[in-house]
């Protein structure tokens, strides 16, 4: 079998010490960490779009990527072969999961019914590897945005033939996804939102939406793909505004249509921060609605203000990432999918694999960092004892339902005033959790 990584090996623990760029630091797949090893607390997977089919070109330059094995044709041969590239460099670095849209394992064709045949030439290729390598599909999902047929979104489109054209892509995605034994299928709405209002009707595009999904759901009983679906939020970009905002408009969505039950959710960080919240934010909202999927485990940079889908490195980003799946029990059939690319300069096919062993070092980092907070206690015990006065007989039957504003007038009425304020601490708990880096 020909290399197209020679000269790298398998990426092994080289320990906290290890001076060399081609091994981990940190991320030791099988050491255990109360019953499971780092392995499966991490769930790692590796995208096809930004590291096998992204030329890294941006709006002022074409791309500028060096990827010997791609000759640059849209034919299915070479198609073929960047998925047994992708293999490699999967088995390689030592990830068990992969994630991918259907446009980037197989070129489009002409017609809806080449693109098909052109996916299941590749899914061949992709099931062999997967057997022969062990290596397991995150999640599927369908591109509905990049063709210009979708420029005025897929399921919202004002055009009912894009509606149609899309729902039959979903229904071919899901079936590969299926085929692969995939542990989820994802739903990014790519150009669902507008761009401006005057000629949108909102109402009328929501109302498409929840039919596409709630079809989905029902295309997914009927093949017996018995994977979890997520919805990925993210506010703005390509339209100025999307609606799946964040993971309170998704989730208000899901509810408003009865969709809920059926779908989680998949959060990114880059995201997050375009709709102005903290990773931790948009974690502690899906959580608190027992919708937490999975997580594109990215970042953005400060200064810019678009998708810049970098690489993780900020140990405090991880470990608050982390301190949320703990907390929750961990993943189920969702992991940390690095949905990063690398920057338009870092070119060379070996910046691949230093990128995403940056990644899986600062999460497993991150890992062992949230572990430890959780193990020390004070933390938790700080945040329960500041809501310890909710423990009153009358604050527990607030909880549950059953006072109303009379119980609550004469509870305070002799008291004159309320008790009096504790500090909220926060300089302390900083000082806290930077003990553990
Ligand atoms: C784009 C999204 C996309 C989804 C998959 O910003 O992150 O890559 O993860 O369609
Ligand atoms: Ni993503
Ligand atoms: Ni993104």
């Amino acid at each position: 079998m020909s290399e197209f990584f020679p000269g790298v090996p398998k990426i092994s623990f080289g320990g906290p010490k290890s001076r060399n760029p081609l091994e981990f630091k940190h991320y030791n797949p099988a050491e255990v960490l109360d019953g499971k090893s780092m392995k499966e607390h991490l769930r790692f997977s590796v995208v096809y779009w930004h590291t096998f089919s992204n030329p890294l070109a941006d709006p002022f330059g074409v791309g500028t990527a060096l990827r010997p094995w791609d000759d640059g044709s849209h034919s299915v041969a070479n198609a073929q072969r960047k998925a047994k590239v992708a293999f490699e460099f999967f088995e390689k670095l030592g990830v068990p999961f992969y994630a991918f849209h259907d446009r980037d394992i197989a070129p489009e064709g002409w017609t809806l019914k080449e693109s098909h045949a052109h996916l299941d030439e590749v899914v061949k290729v992709l099931k062999d590897e997967q057997a022969r390598t062990g290596v397991k599909l995150l999640w599927g999902t369908a591109n509905l945005f990049s063709n210009p047929r979708y420029m005025h979104g897929a399921a919202t489109s004002p055009n009912f033939d894009v509606f149609a054209f899309a729902a039959a892509q979903v229904k071919k995605a899901m079936e590969i996804t299926h085929e692969l034994g995939g542990a989820g299928y994802t739903f990014w709405g790519g150009r669902e939102g507008y761009s401006t209002l005057l000629n949108t009707d909102m109402k009328r595009e929501l109302d498409h939406l929840a039919r596409f999904l709630h079809m989905a759901v029902a295309y997914k009983k009927q093949i017996g793909f018995a994977g979890t679906f997520y919805i990925e939020p993210k506010p703005k970009e390509p339209t100025k505004h999307q609606y799946d905002f964040d993971a309170s408009a998704c989730l208000n969505f899901l509810r408003t249509y009865d969709l809920l039950p059926h779908f989680k959710l998949n959060l990114e960080t880059n995201h997050a921060t375009l709709a102005g919240h903290e990773m931790m934010h948009e974690l502690e909202v899906a959580i608190g609605a027992g919708a937490l999927g999975s997580i594109d485990a990215n970042t953005g940079d400060p200064l810019l203000g678009w998708d810049t889908d970098q690489f993780p490195t900020s140990v405090y980003l991880t470990t608050q990432c982390m301190l949320c799946i703990l907390k929750m029990g961990g993943f189920t059939t969702g992991g940390v999918n690095f949905d990063a690319k690398v920057r338009r300069e870092s070119f060379e096919p070996i910046d691949l694999f230093y990128a995403h062993i940056g990644g899986m070092d600062a999460f497993a980092r991150g890992l062992k960092t949230a572990r430890a907070i959780l193990a020390d206690g004070r933390l938790a015990a700080f945040v329960k004892e500041r809501y310890r006065s909710w423990d009153c007989e009358l604050g527990r039957r607030v909880e549950a339902g059953q006072a109303g504003f009379n119980d609550l007038e004469s509870y305070i009425l002799p008291k004159g005033d309320a008790a009096k304020n504790a500090s909220g601490r926060q300089e302390m708990l900083e000082n806290l959790v930077n003990e553990f880096l």
